[in-house]
């Protein structure tokens, strides 16, 4: 029978990313999401389905249609749209990932299979108190400075533990089999050129670049020296899969940081002016906003993720945005 992979908040920015790789490959993906998907990448589905995952009724009976082998569950309120609404955001985040978990362990179990289950934290799952711990720790590992100040980071991290738990020890694992195979990668900043960003806080880097490739002024919503972890997008698609296909006794942790570069805001703007001359960037500072970006950490230690599984970017910053960034959106803008 083929693989069907599932991929919940399909029309999100990395469910975008990820889809557009894996339409490469004969796999046959099933997309969830709430929000209609965009109409270019809705034929490179084999089905979508338009669905909340707090429905777990309506879950329920998908599962039951489809055995999937791996799911790549990224449908999340991200940290700012979850600030302005955390009931709801706890609901999508944290019920929304417990029916999924919870339905993937149940139907494997029925089929006597195993699922993968691939989920992206973020570093927001961080706080590091105050700007002199954030100056001064910066490489911060997996197991440290786990004090979230935000919805979004708080869900983000209890889900780790919640994967992780039902996949090792839900309902004392009957016959010591394990049904669910939980996976999780934490994310910086993610830099699309495919998609602009809804909801996040890091959104300051690529709505900088989108704008001024749409010849539109904008107002960075954090100072200039705000520093955290950004990545290209194919680099992201790259971690989910590459942790997905890695064999389960290379992996030494449930949860693994990835990184590759940190920049400040002010570094993102001379790169954006470098390729958009007339850009017109100002800063106007969010309070809000800036207290969560000061809160994450400058840097994380990938190690762990580089010695288990071979994790490596291939874009760094200045090729993220000559290589990546830069062409894909003129195209985008010029169109
Ligand atoms: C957010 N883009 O801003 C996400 C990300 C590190 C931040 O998790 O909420």
């Amino acid at each position: 029978m083929d693989k069907i992979i599932l991929i919940t908040g399909v029309s999100g920015e990395v469910g975008i990313g990820l889809l557009d790789k894996l339409s490469k490959s004969t796999t046959k993906v099933v997309g969830l999401d709430v929000n209609e998907v965009n109409k270019d990448y809705r034929n490179k589905l084999f089905k979508f389905i338009k669905l909340d995952i707090t429905d777990s009724g309506e879950l329920d009976k998908l599962f039951a249609k489809y055995k999937f082998d791996t799911i790549y569950h990224l449908a999340a309120l991200l940290s700012t749209s979850a600030e302005k609404n955390p009931e709801n955001a706890h609901k999508i985040n944290v019920d929304g990932t417990f029916n999924l978990l919870t339905l993937a362990n149940k139907y494997a179990q029925k089929r006597k299979s195993v699922t993968k289950f691939i989920f992206p934290s973020t570093i927001a799952v961080y706080g590091m108190g105050n700007l002199k711990n954030k100056n001064k720790f910066t490489s911060v590992k997996e197991n440290e400075f786990l004090t979230p100040i935000t919805m979004y980071g708080v869900n983000k991290l209890y889900c780790e533990s919640l994967g992780n738990y039902i996949s090792n020890y839900y309902k004392l694992l009957e016959n010591n089999k394990r049904y669910l195979d939980f996976r999780a990668v934490r994310f910086p900043g993610l830099l699309s050129a495919l998609t602009t960003p809804t909801g996040g806080t890091s959104d300051y880097a690529p709505e900088m670049i989108h704008y001024a490739a749409k010849g539109e002024s904008y107002a960075c919503f954090v100072r200039n020296t705000s520093t955290i972890g950004f990545m290209a997008m194919p680099d992201a698609v790259n971690a989910l899969l590459t942790i997905a296909s890695s064999s389960k006794n290379r992996l030494t942790q449930y949860v693994y940081n990835v990184a590759s570069f940190s920049v400040s805001a002010d570094e993102i703007k001379k790169q954006v002016e470098k390729y958009f001359p007339g850009a017109k960037i100002s800063y106007r500072i969010d309070a809000k906003r800036q207290s969560i970006v000061d809160s994450w950490p400058q840097s994380t230690n990938d190690q762990a993720a580089r010695r288990d599984w071979n994790w490596k970017p291939k874009y760094t910053f200045s090729k993220t945005f000559g290589e990546y960034l830069i062409p894909t959106i003129k195209l985008k803008y010029q169109k």
